[in-house]
């Protein structure tokens, strides 16, 4: 029996990586002041920072973007996104944006605000700054299965119903404009949402009347999870159990940057009438007119056409297989690896990789840069850098301290991935060593893009 899972492509168009030693690295990252994002994309030999915008095109998709219509209004470009998003969501609305965080931008303008509260299994950092931006509570509800990082479950990924319950109580359902699930639930590890869960949401909501709205950037990834694990849907395919999600849905914000398999584009999907025309007119002021939103018409074709690749189930097979790939050989060698993998990325527990670090030596930081010290690989922090606080000298950290590779998608081949883990087992095996960090620049808002950071004594 063959076991192996292969790339189902083959490559037809490559770009070089560039190799540098770790003399020249420990100078760029201080020049970078030790944050990664400051870092040039081509001084990293592996890029893991995200799966955002970072995949790769097929044939097929740079064949439609050779056929995008750029006219202002009414594009037929416009059409057959249209067409392709209603088919697959089901909802009446849809309005292209550039990307996942402008329909969030638009839909918490016109929805959120002041006194008012968001729950979500758990807001990953823009969704989280729109809604606070706006002047709204942006109010996790995780499931606390969610939270043991060494600890296996199906659906991790899932909202804690009775929280909510408690939540929509305590703060009276007026105040309530519409509650959010984030598939997969980035922020807790890529852990997918099971159709039980969603399908529970919406009766727990239907009682109050309470509207929800999917993030449904990796909603492919989700759906596959469901289809492996969730009695009764192994006979489905990922498409009708797409469908079945978005059913329970009055709406969704879309990042087409990750499971629409393109680099740029987005948007929000709505059923009601009033609020898509609210939304509309933001759009023509923010982003552009109803049938561009902010994106060129080929951007339009290519991912209508990527949201077809997206849910084949050969395509999800290695896509899910391979993230579980690189996380099981990290697992073996004893690294302390978020559990189950999730579907876009590898987690490291940063706590428990350099238990000698509190929070606010920022482990998180600390791991990541080693990373790309020892290896150019990039990876990013998901722990109190990113969702930490210290307000007048108090200390809040996140609840967990981890980092994360993100795999783009039909980026990199198995070699790079061993090639990854190898460096990071290299790493683990000095972790003893590795020094904390201090802050000494932060800006106001989603401070990990910006801030600068120094090693600390330990
Ligand atoms: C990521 C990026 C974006 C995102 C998301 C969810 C669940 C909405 C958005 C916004 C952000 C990121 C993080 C670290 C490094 C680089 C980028 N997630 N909802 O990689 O969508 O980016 O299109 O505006 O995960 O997870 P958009």
């Amino acid at each position: 029996m063959i076991k192996t899972i292969i790339e189902p492509f083959k490559i037809k168009s490559v770009e070089p990586i560039k190799f540098t030693t770790a003399e020249y690295r420990r100078r760029i990252l201080k020049e970078a002041y030790y944050n990664l994002f400051l870092v040039k994309a081509e001084d990293v030999l592996i890029d893991l920072l995200t799966d955002l915008g970072t995949a790769a095109m097929s044939s097929k998709q740079w064949a439609a973007i050779m056929d995008g219509d750029e006219s202002y209004a009414g594009s037929k470009s416009f059409f057959k996104f249209e067409e392709v998003v209603k088919r697959l969501t089901g909802f009446r609305y849809i309005i292209p944006t550039h990307q996942g965080r402008a329909a969030e931008k638009i839909l918490f303008t016109i929805a959120g605000g002041k006194g008012k509260v968001i729950p979500n299994n758990t807001h990953f950092d823009t969704t989280r700054a729109n809604a606070e931006f706006s002047g709204a509570e942006a109010v996790d509800l995780p499931v606390p299965l969610a939270l043991e990082t060494d600890k296996y479950g199906d659906f991790k990924g899932d909202i804690d119903l009775e929280k909510l319950d408690d939540l929509i109580k305590r703060t009276g359902k007026e105040q309530i404009p519409f509650c959010m699930l984030t598939l997969t639930n980035n922020s807790v590890g890529g852990q997918p949402v099971s159709m039980k869960n969603i399908r529970d949401t919406r009766e727990l909501l239907n009682s109050y009347e309470i509207p929800l709205i999917l993030d449904a950037c990796r909603f492919a990834e989700n759906a596959y999870f469901i289809k492996l694990r969730e009695p009764g849907y192994s006979g489905k395919t990922v498409e009708e159990i797409a469908h079945e999600m978005f059913s329970y849905a009055d709406g969704c914000t879309m990042s087409a940057k990750k499971d629409a398999l393109v680099n740029i584009g987005g948007f929000l999907a709505l059923n009601d009438g009033n609020l898509a025309e609210k939304a509309r007119s933001l759009l023509i002021m923010t982003e552009g007119f109803p049938t561009y939103g902010g994106l060129a018409g080929r951007d339009l074709d290519a991912i209508a056409q990527g949201l077809a690749e997206v849910l084949d189930e050969d395509y999800l097979k290695y896509r899910i297989r391979s993230v579980e790939y690189f996380g099981d050989k990290l697992l073996r060698e004893g690294v302390p690896v978020l559990v189950p993998t999730g579907g876009h990325a590898v987690f490291l527990d940063a706590s428990r990789f350099l238990p000698h670090l509190p929070a606010r030596m920022y482990p998180g930081q600390a791991l990541a840069a080693e990373l790309y010290l020892e290896g150019g690989i990039r990876s990013v922090e998901i722990g109190s850098v990113m969702f930490g606080k210290e307000t007048d000298g108090v200390f809040k950290g996140a609840p967990l301290e981890l980092v994360r590779l993100a795999i783009p998608r039909r980026v990199y081949t198995q070699s790079h991935i061993d090639f990854a883990a190898e460096i990071i087992i290299e790493v683990f095996k000095r972790r003893e060593k590795i020094p904390g960090y201090r802050i000494t620049y932060e800006p106001p808002y989603l401070r990990h893009f910006t801030a600068h950071f120094e090693p600390t004594e330990n």
